[in-house]
């Protein structure tokens, strides 16, 4: 009798065209719709799965994997995987990945967007119009801050801290100052015309501060009121890591109060909700997790997961060694 086939589960719409390409090899279950699987919707797909492409809407821990003993591999779809408990998986043999690289430079030009919206209160500009409040020109509407010869500051300088720096560095001109718990070497550095400082004076120096960091229990609430009373009254806020690295509400009220220029916003810490606070705000910038939502970019996101799954499940060109397996939940780096 024929081997059975491994079976595979999808957990949200990819491409089809791509998730099709899983049909050579595994009996596959795909989502046909966006779905918010409860955890025990997620134990059950697992129970009956020998792998798993799944999103940061899952989340995939040792509750999720106590009765799923065929499988063997679980392929996020993101570069960030604070959704995996990779020492869950790993004491258990499952392979996981994740899909860097393919996404840097689209996230990179989105964290500029966001940015310089902030900064420009392009946004704020745009509703102000739309609501009819444009009455004549005038010297003085919306004034914001610069960008170009301002200073950037990054905090987490991987690959996508790094796509940042040059945009600032070579396109505007900007000082570029990087935080990072350890500093990279000067070939890097220069290639990106950074400087590494320490934390506060990071949080003292930048005009324009972006968030790129992993997020963890280590990280969370990196900025919080006290980070937030270091930084210029002047300067703008970026994250398009993870929510968890902001204290929302004292970052809202940063904002509110005048502590704090405007922010740009892309990712929330209790998603998809956003607190009503920064809802209220007009110097503040949201956009609904989309820092690597170009066309291009999604598609190679989707195939790089799509690869790695039929690598770690010991399929096609690469059996056995999938593109980019996630090797520790300690060295993240975005
Ligand atoms: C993904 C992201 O779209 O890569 C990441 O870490 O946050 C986004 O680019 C998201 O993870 C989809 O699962």
């Amino acid at each position: 009798m024929a081997e059975a086939r491994p079976r595979v589960w999808v957990s949200q719409p990819l491409f089809d065209d791509i998730v099709g390409r899983l049909d050579e090899w595994f009996e596959v279950d795909a989502a046909r719709e966006v779905t918010a699987w409860s955890p025990d919707q997620v134990a059950a797909k697992l129970r009956d799965a020998d792998g798993a492409v799944v999103t940061l809407n899952e989340h995939i821990g040792a509750g999720e994997i106590t009765g799923a003993t065929r499988l063997r591999a679980v392929a996020n779809v993101g570069v960030g995987y604070d959704n995996l408990d990779v020492a869950a998986l790993e004491a258990r043999g499952i392979v996981a990945t994740n899909t860097p690289d393919v996404l840097t430079e689209t996230t990179a030009d989105m964290a500029f967007a966001l940015l310089m919206a902030a900064a420009r209160r392009v946004t704020e500009g745009e509703r102000w119009l739309r609501e009819g409040r444009w009455r004549q020109w005038s010297f003085d509407t919306l004034l914001g801050g610069d960008v170009h010869g301002s200073t950037l500051g990054i905090l987490g300088m991987g690959r996508i801290g790094q796509g940042i720096a040059r945009r600032g560095a070579f396109g505007f001109g900007m000082r570029v100052l990087y935080h990072n718990r350890s500093r990279l070497p000067v070939g890097i550095e220069s290639n990106c015309r950074a400087a590494w400082v320490d934390f506060d004076t990071l949080l003292r120096e930048s005009d324009h501060l972006v968030l790129v960091l992993p997020y963890s229990p280590a990280t969370h609430h990196v900025i919080d009121s006290a980070a937030l009373a270091k930084m210029k009254p002047t300067a703008t806020l970026t994250n398009i890591a993870r929510g968890g690295l902001v204290d929302e509400a004292a970052l809202a009220d940063a904002l509110a109060n005048g502590r704090l220029a405007s922010a740009a916003l892309d990712v929330f810490e209790g998603e998809p909700a956003v607190a009503p606070k920064l809802l209220a705000l007009r110097n503040v910038v949201l956009t609904p997790h989309v820092g690597s939502a170009s066309l291009a970019t999604r598609r190679a996101m989707a195939t790089l997961a799509v690869d790695n799954l039929v690598a770690a499940l010991g399929r096609g060109p690469d059996a056995g060694r999938p593109p980019t397996p996630i090797t520790g939940a300690t060295t993240a780096k975005r």
